[in-house]
């Protein structure tokens, strides 16, 4: 069984994609299940097999601690690390080859409290990797761009597991736009470029810096751009799963 965490911004497209990869995989003979793990969600775009609503509502948790919504969301994401056994039961329960995992829409909820790393070194022993989203529409200039890296580089260094890098949404950029932040991620030299070319003072400085930070700690990847729309680009998504789960196969 594979693991698979989906994470990115709000918006990024998390949910969409978990809908359109399960619906490939199953259509390439895989069999997967979905597990939504954001409480606050109201519809999604799939019909999840596991759901943390099912657990708990943040409506119920609002009326019974007294919380706003953005109160009841923080406590929500807290209690899910509570739920970790019961989740672990019921993934193991449906004994399925891949295991998709759409998490909470606001990524700081779920990266950067206890929970989310907690729930992904504790469920399960199975191999797990994570699909870290950068929206294309928002990453498409070099400033956001950096912003995003360095985004990316913070939830790695919270999780440890294997990432895999993803421009979200590609079908919404021109394909030379899309081309061009796939080369920024491959070629820290025409990143630098850009950034020299579009930012001025402050700014240009500071993301420069920020890039070679990043670089400097060797993260490398490059961006796999994805459209949950048309479907392209989720057999390269699927190809560098295989990899890792192959990598991790052999190893034990
Ligand atoms: N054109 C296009 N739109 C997309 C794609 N993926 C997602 N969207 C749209 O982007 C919006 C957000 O997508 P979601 O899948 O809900 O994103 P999310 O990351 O789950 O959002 P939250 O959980 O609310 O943070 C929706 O309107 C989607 O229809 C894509 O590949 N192409
Ligand atoms: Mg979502």
């Amino acid at each position: 069984m594979y693991i698979v965490f989906i994470i990115g911004t709000a918006g990024s497209g998390k949910s969409l994609l978990t809908a359109s990869f399960s619906e490939w995989l199953r259509m390439a003979k895989q069999d997967v299940i979905t597990v939504n793990l954001d409480p606050g969600v109201i519809t999604l775009p799939y019909t999840p097999n596991i759901d943390i609503r099912d657990y708990f509502r943040i409506e119920d948790i609002m009326r019974e601690y007294g919380l706003g919504p953005n109160g009841a969301l923080v406590m929500a994401a807290d209690l899910i690390a509570e739920e970790t056994d019961r989740l672990e039961e019921e993934i193991t329960g449906f004994k399925s080859d891949y295991v998709l995992i759409d998490t909470p829409g606001q990524m700081e909820l779920f990266s950067f409290r206890a929970s989310g790393p907690y729930i992904a070194s504790e469920l399960t022993n199975e191999p797990k990797a994570l699909v870290y989203l950068f929206d294309s529409v928002f990453s498409s200039n070099p400033q956001n761009y950096v912003s995003n890296l360095f985004l990316s580089a913070a939830v790695y260094n919270r999780f440890f597991l294997p990432q895999v890098y993803i421009l979200s949404k590609c079908d919404l950029l021109p394909p030379e736009d899309a081309n061009r932040v796939v080369d920024w991620s491959a070629n820290p030299k025409a990143l630098e470029t850009a950034i020299e070319e579009t930012l001025q003072g402050t700014k240009r400085l500071l993301s420069r810096d920020m890039m070679r930070v990043i670089y400097r700690l060797g993260l490398r990847f490059l961006l796999i751009p994805v459209s949950s729309k048309t479907n392209d680009g989720l057999i390269n998504l699927n190809t560098a799963l295989e990899r890792i789960f192959g990598s991790y196969d052999t190893s034990l």
